[in-house]
């Protein structure tokens, strides 16, 4: 299992951070998600043989999100 931490730019109530995490947490492979409103950042801890840290990225901005690494 790995973990990652990405600055996710746009969230600006509990209903977005539902949103990334409901978003996800559609993908086989990801086991947990930390959203921090406050830090704006994910935590994300996944397993790198079903997910790319490529795919954790372009899923939070197909949520509408900005990611910055
Ligand atoms: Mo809150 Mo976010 O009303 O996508 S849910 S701003």
């Amino acid at each position: 299992m790995t973990s990652t931490t990405l600055n996710v730019l746009g969230m600006t109530c509990g209903g977005c951070v539902n949103s990334v995490k409901r978003a996800l947490a559609t993908l086989p492979g990801v086991r947990q998600t930390e959203v921090s409103l406050e830090k704006g950042q994910a935590t994300i801890e996944y397993d790198p043989a079903q997910v790319s840290p490529e795919l954790l990225k372009t899923t939070i901005e197909d949520a509408g999100y900005d990611v910055k690494a």
